[in-house]
C-alpha cells in the first residue's frame, strides 16, 4: 500500500473512532449494508448462485461498493458470507435463496470434525484478490474484513441449517464438552485463517459475527465460547487492526464480551449505549445500535431515534454508529442515505 493511503485510512474518522481517538464526526456504516435491500444488487445478482457471487471478485468488489458509493458510509463491508471459509476447506453446504446456508451432513461426531481442516491462504485466492482491488477502489475509505464466531458457526454446522433454539447445538455443548470443545477449536483455528488472509490483503479491520451466541448464558459462555474468541482475538494481535465483536441478544454477555480481547464491541438495540459502556468495561470503543425496524418507520422517528444513540454513545470512550443488527432487506435505500447524512451533519465536533 502507497504510504499516502495508508496515512488517509489510518486518520479516517472510522478507525479513529476504533482506537478511541478523537473524531472530526462519529462514523457510520451499516451491518449488512451490501446485499439485502438494494435494487442495484438484486439486478447483479440475478441468476447467479451467493456462493458463486462470493468466489468472483469483480462482483463482490461491485456490490462492497454500492452502498459506499450511495450513502457515503465511513467504512465498507467486504461482500462475502461467514460460511464461505467452510465451503473453502470443502465442508458441503450451500447457501438457499430465502433460507441461508444450509449444510449436506450436519457435523455431530469426532470424524466429522475430524474432518474440519484449518484454512490455508490458498483456499481463497478470491478473498485475496477481492480485498487488494477494493482497498484501490475505496481510496482512504476503510474495508472491514469479517467472519463468524465460533458459536454461530457451529450452530449452522450442528443443526445443518438456521435455527430458533441451537437445540441441537447446546446438546453438544453440554452432553459433550469435549467434542465441543474440539470442534470449536477447529472453527478458531479456520476463523483466525480466514481473517488474517483478509487483513493481509488490506483490509483495516475485522468483525467477528457471532449473532447467535445470546442464546447462551454468561456462566455458559465463558466455560464454553469465551477461551475460543479469546484465541481468535489474541491470534489477530500482531497485525494491528480493529478488532470489532459483535452478536444479537448479548445484553446480559456485554461483560464477559469484554474480556474476550476485542477493541470494539457491538451492541444490539436491547441496551441504550450508555448502560452498554458499563457492561463492557473501560478500554473499548462501543458500535451501534439504532433498532433495523426503526427504518420502515416514518423519518421524523428514525431522526429523533438516531439522535438519541449519537447522545447515549457519547458516553463512550469511542462510537462508531451502527444499527443493533443486519439492515432488514425492505428498508428503503433512502432512508438510509438520510441517516447517514443526519449522523455526519448532527455530530460534527
Ligand atoms: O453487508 C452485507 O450483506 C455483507 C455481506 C454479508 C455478511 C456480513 C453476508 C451476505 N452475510 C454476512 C454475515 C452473515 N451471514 C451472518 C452474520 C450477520 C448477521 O447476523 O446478519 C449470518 C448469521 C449469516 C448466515 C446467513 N447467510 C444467513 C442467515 C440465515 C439465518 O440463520 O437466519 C443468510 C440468509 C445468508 C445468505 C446471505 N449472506 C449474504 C447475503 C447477501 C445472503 C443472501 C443471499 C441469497 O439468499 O441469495
Amino acid at each position: 500500500m502507497n504510504p499516502q493511503l495508508a496515512d488517509s485510512l489510518a486518520d479516517s474518522a472510522f478507525l479513529r473512532a476504533c482506537r478511541r481517538e478523537p473524531v472530526p464526526h462519529t462514523p457510520v456504516w451499516y451491518m449488512r449494508q451490501a446485499g439485502r435491500s438494494l435494487p442495484e444488487y438484486r439486478r447483479l445478482r440475478e441468476g447467479i448462485p451467493m456462493l458463486t457471487a462470493c468466489a468472483t471478485p469483480d462482483l463482490v468488489v461491485e456490490i462492497t461498493m454500492q452502498p459506499v458509493r450511495r450513502y457515503g458510509t465511513d467504512a465498507a463491508i467486504f461482500f462475502s458470507d461467514i460460511v464461505v471459509p467452510l465451503k473453502a476447506i470443502g465442508v458441503d453446504l450451500d447457501i438457499k435463496p430465502g433460507v441461508g446456508p444450509v449444510v449436506g451432513s450436519p457435523i455431530r461426531d469426532h470424524a466429522a470434525v475430524a474432518a474440519l481442516r484449518p484454512l490455508e491462504p490458498t483456499d481463497v485466492p478470491y478473498v485475496t484478490e477481492a480485498v487488494q482491488a477494493l482497498v484501490k477502489e475505496l481510496d482512504g475509505t476503510p474495508l472491514i474484513g469479517f467472519a463468524g464466531g465460533p458459536f454461530t458457526l457451529a450452530s449452522y454446522l450442528i443443526e445443518g441449517g438456521p435455527s430458533k433454539n441451537h437445540d441441537r447445538t447446546k446438546a453438544m455443548m453440554y452432553g459433550e464438552p469435549d467434542l465441543w470443545h474440539e470442534l470449536m477449536e477447529r472453527l478458531t483455528a479456520i476463523t483466525l485463517g480466514f481473517l488474517r488472509v483478509q487483513a493481509t490483503a488490506g483490509a483495516s479491520a475485522v468483525q467477528l459475527f457471532d449473532s447467535w451466541v445470546g442464546a447462551v448464558a454468561p456462566a455458559d459462555y465463558r466455560t464454553y465460547v469465551l477461551p475460543h474468541t479469546r484465541a481468535i482475538f489474541a491470534g489477530l494481535a500482531d497485525l494491528g487492526v480493529p478488532r470489532i465483536h459483535f452478536g444479537v441478544g448479548t445484553g446480559e454477555l456485554l461483560g464477559v464480551m469484554g474480556e474476550a480481547g476485542a477493541d470494539v464491541v457491538g451492541v444490539d438495540w436491547r441496551v441504550p449505549l450508555d448502560e452498554a459502556a458499563l457492561r463492557v468495561g473501560a478500554g473499548k470503543a462501543l458500535q451501534g445500535n439504532l433498532d433495523p425496524a426503526i427504518l420502515l418507520a416514518p423519518w421524523e422517528v428514525v431522526g429523533e431515534r438516531a439522535r438519541d444513540v449519537l447522545e447515549r454513545g457519547r458516553v463512550a470512550e469511542g462510537h462508531v454508529f451502527n444499527l443493533g443488527h443486519g439492515v432488514l432487506p425492505s428498508t428503503d435505500p433512502d432512508q438510509l442515505a438520510r441517516l447517514t447524512d443526519l449522523v455526519h451533519e448532527i455530530s460534527v465536533r
